[in-house]
């Protein structure tokens, strides 16, 4: 490696569950450019894969917080605070919605579930950002991972499309908030992956297979590839950008209608 982008630099990785997480791949990645990190996980079945995972980079700080919970948050930055006093940057992959309403309308969405969704998905990010601020002394630069189904419906994404889609607005609103501290705030927007939370979607190979195919680049994209973007915007490779949502998905979203001979491609492989 050339250059150490994140030499000096330190942050909180919330959302590994496992070696296949995206915020894994960005850890790996924010780890070869020298950043030394903490990470966080929900509870104990997620904290034996986190912990070697953390040992394995060398990371001091492996912490329980549900980001649901503000008395987790509050110990989260309480501890980081006392062990660093300050910090450069936060990575955010964390959402959650009942399986059950990942199926079917959208409409049948339930109150409790609907509230939940938005809460650990979107508003989250928000408390996470309020505490983060305070430590970030020296100016700072979060992140967060979003979806196409924000801004156009994807089959099954139902009550996680209107949740992402109020996180991308979160994004801006904080990114107004925190930019007179020289804190920037920034969402990726990722094509499909297959990790924990991009398992079991309905319709899943299908939807995979026709979003590759259809994409311009015509592939599926990597963990390293999310890395590398995460690596631009926490770095000061991006210090003019802030308040973005970053499409990383092989131009899937900018595409309208896929040409006859890539419909032609999806029908000949369906047989297989
Ligand atoms: C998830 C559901 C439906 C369609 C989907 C997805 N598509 C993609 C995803 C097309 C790409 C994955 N994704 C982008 C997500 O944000 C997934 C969030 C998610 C996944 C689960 C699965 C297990 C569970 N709850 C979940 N909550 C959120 O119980």
């Amino acid at each position: 490696m050339s250059a150490k982008l994140m030499q000096g630099k330190r942050g909180v990785v919330m959302g590994v569950a496992n070696d296949h997480s995206i915020a894994w791949g960005v850890a790996k990645t924010l780890h070869e450019h020298g950043a030394e990190m903490a990470f966080t996980y929900q509870d104990e079945p997620f904290g034996k894969r986190v912990r070697p995972l953390a040992e394995s980079i060398g990371a001091k700080i492996v912490i329980q917080c549900d980001a649901s919970k503000e008395e987790d948050l509050d110990r989260l930055f309480a501890t980081l605070k006392q062990e660093w006093g300050s910090m450069d940057f936060v990575v955010h992959s964390i959402a959650y919605a009942d399986k059950n309403e990942l199926k079917g309308d959208y409409f049948d969405t339930s109150l409790a579930n609907f509230l939940n969704a938005m809460h650990i998905s979107c508003f989250s990010f928000t408390a996470v950002a309020k505490r983060a601020k305070d430590l970030m002394t020296k100016g700072g630069s979060m992140i967060t991972f979003s979806y196409l189904g924000a801004e156009r419906v994807m089959p099954n994404y139902n009550v996680m499309g209107v949740a992402k889609a109020a996180l991308e607005a979160s994004v801006r609103y904080l990114a107004v908030d925190l930019g007179p501290k020289n804190i920037r705030v920034n969402s990726i927007s990722a094509g499909p992956m297959r990790t924990l939370a991009g398992a079991a979607i309905g319709g899943g190979r299908h939807l995979f297979k026709f979003i590759t195919k259809a994409s311009p680049l015509g592939r599926p994209l990597t963990l390293e590839e999310l890395g590398n973007t995460a690596l631009y915007f926490l770095s000061d490779l991006s210090t003019a950008v802030t308040g973005e949502n970053h499409y990383v998905d092989c131009g899937f979203n900018i595409t309208g209608m896929p040409r006859q001979e890539t419909f032609d491609e999806i029908a000949a492989s369906n047989g297989n």
